[in-house]
């Protein structure tokens, strides 16, 4: 069995459509959804707010490239366009794979570059840890430690203010 907490962004088109595209391309192994939140531009500040929510999923037969293949798909089938120039550029939808535990329930460490695990920047996303909270509060960040403890660092302050619940958009009723 893996499990593997997968985070889900759109700031292009009709971004709640995308996002429910993606639980519903991942079917059966979605397990727990978490509410949905308008989050300002990280990174590239010139683009539209995101909506961002996270997913657990699980799946006997899946691995890490498993749920990497799988977030391709989800994105390629809403149209993904990739610009080289624009690393963290404007797209209808992204699957990231945030951190996955083997069968055991471990935490799955990884320094490949196409999928490093942990994801490498996870701890400084209030847009990734805020809706993660919500499917695990008691959440781990491996190597990081407590959800709850880096959504109160210091440093993260003013971006877990600026994440803003949208109780009017939810991806709920699809599990
Ligand atoms: N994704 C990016 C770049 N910037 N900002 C927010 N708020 N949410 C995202 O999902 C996001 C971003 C590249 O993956
Ligand atoms: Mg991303
Ligand atoms: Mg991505």
């Amino acid at each position: 069995m893996s499990r593997a907490v997968l985070s889900l962004g759109s700031n292009l088109g009709d971004r709640l459509a995308h996002l429910r595209a993606a639980v519903s391309l991942l079917g059966g192994s979605v397990r727990l959804v978490s509410g949905v939140y308008e989050t300002p531009p990280w990174g590239d500040t010139e683009q539209p707010a995101y909506l961002n929510a996270v997913i657990l999923v699980e799946d006997t037969a899946a691995g890490p490239h498993d749920w990497l293949r799988r977030a391709r798909a989800c994105e390629a089938a809403e149209g993904r366009e990739r610009d080289p120039e624009r690393r963290f550029g404007p797209r209808t939808l992204d699957v990231d794979v945030i951190t996955v535990w083997d069968a055991d329930g471990r935490p799955v460490l990884s320094a490949d570059p196409e999928l490093t695990l942990p994801h490498p920047r996870a701890h400084l996303r209030a847009f990734v840890l805020r809706p993660w909270l919500d499917v695990q509060p008691a959440g781990e960040l491996p190597g990081h430690g407590p959800l709850a403890a880096l959504l109160g660092a210091p440093e993260l302050a003013a971006d877990v203010a600026a994440v803003t619940p949208r109780p009017d958009l939810s991806l709920e009723s699809m599990v």
